[in-house]
């Protein structure tokens, strides 16, 4: 296998190129001249609405396609593996060049992936992994670090309560069960919290990324966890949800409870501004024009690069005010 450093092209929102293994399958493969834009055949197997992130997400990527005049055949999976599965099968029999899915949760895609394969059908990921051992089965991911990003959680808890030797007592509202972002969040935020056992997590509950998730899972936390001093929420939605709870429990968010989320979408930002949460690692949606560029060079039969990683940030309340009004989603 060759292993190549390339240092490719850098986004909007900027990319960490890896590494390059291998040569892209090309698609299809009935012609050997380069295909027109208009001729491509694009299949997406979205996980579903369950988020600002996802909607932001699925706008992006209609709109990149769009505009490189590439066709796009979209679904919705609702969150179900089942209902992407079946989406991707569809897509493999339709003959599409190129497919690309999120997959909702990290197993149980080997089977779907090798038909793909078989079929000389590229496939590319988006945003969350699979656990398969057979990185042969898809040419490429794209998408973010999401154990940095519970590490980043974590190292902004152990600053906040640098002074103190009291219990910091944590609910964790963890996204959809089996789910990259939701393994790896906790992942990351438990290794550095370890660091100190005045850390505990009280209660760890799935919120499945959604507001009303965060929500019911917090009223329910509360009840049995009152001395609770914070929540990590592994997506704003949930940590939105949670402030519903916080204010209708008669507590003050932010201040009483104080809340870290993941994603930094506008609703998030806003209730960081409005010190309603305080702190968000940022998780960025915008994967389209990537993931046109993608498509495009494994069509062409060009290499592409196996991982390649979406650069993030952080953002305090003062720095969400100063943001917000640039926030593209
Ligand atoms: O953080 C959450 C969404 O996979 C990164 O999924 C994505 C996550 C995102 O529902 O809001």
């Amino acid at each position: 296998m060759v292993v190549k450093k390339i240092f490719g092209p850098v986004a909007a929102i900027g990319v960490l190129v890896l590494a390059l293994t291998g040569c892209a399958q090309s698609g299809g493969g009935e012609s050997d001249g380069p295909k027109d834009p208009g001729d491509i055949v694009v299949g997406f197997a979205q996980v579903g609405a369950e988020s600002g992130w996802r909607t932001a997400n699925t706008t992006d990527i209609k709109a990149a396609f769009e505009e490189a005049g590439i066709p796009l055949k979209f679904s919705d999976a609702q969150q179900k593996q089942e209902n992407q599965i079946k989406a991707i099968r569809s897509y493999i029999q339709q003959g599409v060049d190129v497919i690309a899915f999120s997959p909702v949760i990290e197993s149980g895609w080997d089977a779907v992936l090798k038909e793909a394969k078989d079929a000389e059908i590229p496939v590319v990921l988006t945003d969350r992994a699979v656990d398969s051992k057979d990185d042969s089965l898809y040419v490429s991911f794209l998408g973010s670090d999401f154990i940095e990003e519970g590490k980043k959680a974590g190292e902004w808890l152990v600053e906040e309560y640098a002074d103190s030797t009291d219990p910091v007592n944590i609910i964790q509202l963890e996204g959809t069960t089996g789910a990259a972002p939701a393994l790896d969040r906790a992942e990351g935020f438990a290794d550095v919290i370890a660091a100190d056992e005045k850390f505990q997590v009280v209660a760890s509950q799935t919120g499945d990324f959604t507001r009303a998730g965060g929500k019911q899972v917090t009223e329910a936390l509360l009840k049995s966890n009152p001395d609770v001093n914070v929540i990590y929420a592994h997506n704003d939605d949930m940590g939105l949800g949670a402030i519903e709870a916080i204010e209708a429990a008669g507590l003050v968010p932010g201040t009483d409870i104080k809340i870290i989320t993941v994603d930094a979408v506008k609703d998030g930002m806003q209730a960081l501004a409005d010190g309603k949460i305080n702190f968000i690692v940022e998780c960025s949606p915008l994967l389209g024009k990537q993931l046109v560029e993608i498509v495009e060079k494994v069509v062409a039969g060009e290499e592409v690069e196996k991982r390649i990683i979406t650069e993030e940030t952080t953002f305090t309340q003062e720095q969400a005010i100063e943001a917000l009004p640039d926030r593209q989603y």
